[in-house]
């Protein structure tokens, strides 16, 4: 039993460890870490270590979504969410399909390494949306990943 309890432990220590998971769901309150720059992937325009999409946030429709916004990149970065279909090659504020639903005030300038922002939306129309970079070149880059709004999920997710 002793050994047992250990080892597990042991598991979920190293889970932890090895990939804290960027989404918290309190009830309707559902909290996103976002970070820019995580890592080299995509040479650093990044969500998450994610780019080009294949990296999914999926929120149940309705929850008040509050965005942790974190710059650990060395270039400046910003996010935006607009809508899914065709792969975005750009993003300025304009394009948020909800109010709030991007950071900072000037998405064309982004914020710069080290920098943190916070901003808190409702996700009140459920489907498929990209978190995109607004400073100018990087959705080009690849810089954008996925949100899912979703009339079936009970809690957030990130995969
Ligand atoms: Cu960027």
């Amino acid at each position: 039993m002793q050994v047992s309890s250990a080892l597990l432990i042991s598991a979920l220590l190293g889970t932890a460890l090895a990939a804290p998971s960027p989404v918290q769901t309190k009830g309707h309150a559902v909290t996103l870490d976002l970070i820019a720059g995580q890592g080299s992937a995509n040479g650093g325009m990044n969500f998450n270590g994610g780019a080009k999409g294949n990296r999914t946030f999926t929120v149940p429709l309705g929850s008040q979504v509050t965005i942790k916004f974190t710059n650990m990149g060395t270039l400046a970065h910003s996010f935006v969410i607009r809508k899914g279909g065709a792969a975005p090659t750009d993003a300025d504020a304009t394009d948020a399909v909800f109010p709030a639903a991007y950071a900072p005030a000037r998405v064309e300038v982004g914020i710069k390494s080290g920098m943190h922002q916070q901003v808190t939306f409702t996700a009140k129309r459920a489907g498929s949306y990209y978190i995109v970079c607004g400073v100018p070149g990087h959705a080009m880059a690849g810089q954008y990943i996925r949100l899912m709004i979703s009339k079936t999920a009970k809690v957030a997710s990130f995969q």
